[in-house]
């Protein structure tokens, strides 16, 4: 059904992987559409919980396809409110946790959207550089708007100003990564750490991700109002029911993501 990514639903885990590792997964307008699309699907279905994105081979994502845009002449801010901004706004429209598997380099807007998903995991072979610099640019797909809140704003010019790239060693130390795991058994890893948030109360976790990222946002009162409506939905849920009912039964919950 897709060109340039594959999408599989196992054991509540939508597994995204980007697909064109002779060109280290870089962008191209179907690729755009069709993440986009993938998002939306597994939004839809009741029996994903978790999504998972990585990319095959080498690299998790080299950022837009040079090769597309060398011909100069290009609308580049024609080009990202059609191609790219609706990508990245589907990550934060997307109520399921969306964990980034970095396998390999992650560059421009590759680091980006890596940024844009909830929670990220590397292989201790990884790297990440915000490659725009590099060619002039400035970081784009909502670089600007994550970078800073994720590092800190010293740490987010440095990393945009030099264009270097970091190991994911450095990368978990200034919590731009969550986790990092040995490259030979990285997929495992991060399909079980996937695996364990499919297994968690999915309607709670999609409030979670909602109001946090508002309360960026908002000042202290408009947050707490708004946690205070996102508990109204939280407690009428029936995992809410059977996280209380376990606890007062001292068994392990089991959560349907209901
Ligand atoms: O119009 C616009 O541009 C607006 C949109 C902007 C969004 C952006 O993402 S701008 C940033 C675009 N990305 C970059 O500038 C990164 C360019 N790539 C690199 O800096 C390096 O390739 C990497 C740091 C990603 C990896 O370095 P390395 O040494 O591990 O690998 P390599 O040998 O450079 O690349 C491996 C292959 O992937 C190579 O192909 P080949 O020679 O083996 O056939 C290389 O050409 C290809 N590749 C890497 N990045 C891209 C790419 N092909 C097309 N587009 C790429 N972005």
């Amino acid at each position: 059904m897709y060109e340039t990514i594959l999408y599989e639903v196992s054991e509540g885990v939508a597994v995204i992987t980007m697909n064109r590792p002779e060109k280290f997964n870089a962008f191209t307008e179907q690729m755009n559409k069709e993440i986009t699309d993938a998002l939306k699907q597994a939004q839809k279905s009741p029996e994903v919980r978790c999504i998972l994105f990585t990319g095959a081979g080498r690299a998790f994502n080299a950022g837009q396809d040079l090769g597309d845009v060398s011909g100069g002449n290009v609308d580049f801010g024609g080009f990202l409110r059609k191609r790219y901004n609706p990508m990245i706004l589907q990550f934060q429209k997307t109520e399921k946790p969306i964990v980034a598997a970095i396998n390999g380099v992650a560059a421009g807007a590759g680091m980006s959207v890596a940024l844009a998903c909830d929670i990220r995991l590397a292989s201790d072979k990884a790297s990440l550089v915000n490659a725009f610099v590099n060619i002039g640019l400035v970081p784009d797909s909502g670089g600007c708007y994550f970078l800073p809140r994720i590092v800190g704003i010293g740490k987010a010019l440095e990393l945009a100003m030099t264009g270097e790239k970091i190991s994911a060693e450095e990368a978990l130390r200034i919590g731009l990564v969550n986790q990092v795991y040995p490259a030979d058994s990285f997929q495992e890893a991060a399909m079980a750490y996937a695996r364990k948030l499919a297994s968690l109360p999915t309607r709670g976790i999609g409030l979670i991700k909602r109001t946090m990222y508002k309360g960026l946002e908002m000042g202290l009162e408009e947050t707490l109002e708004y946690e205070a409506f996102a508990q109204d939905a939280a407690g009428s849920t029936e995992d809410h029911k059977e996280g209380v009912t376990a606890f007062m039964e001292k068994r392990a919950p089991r959560f349907t993501g209901q």
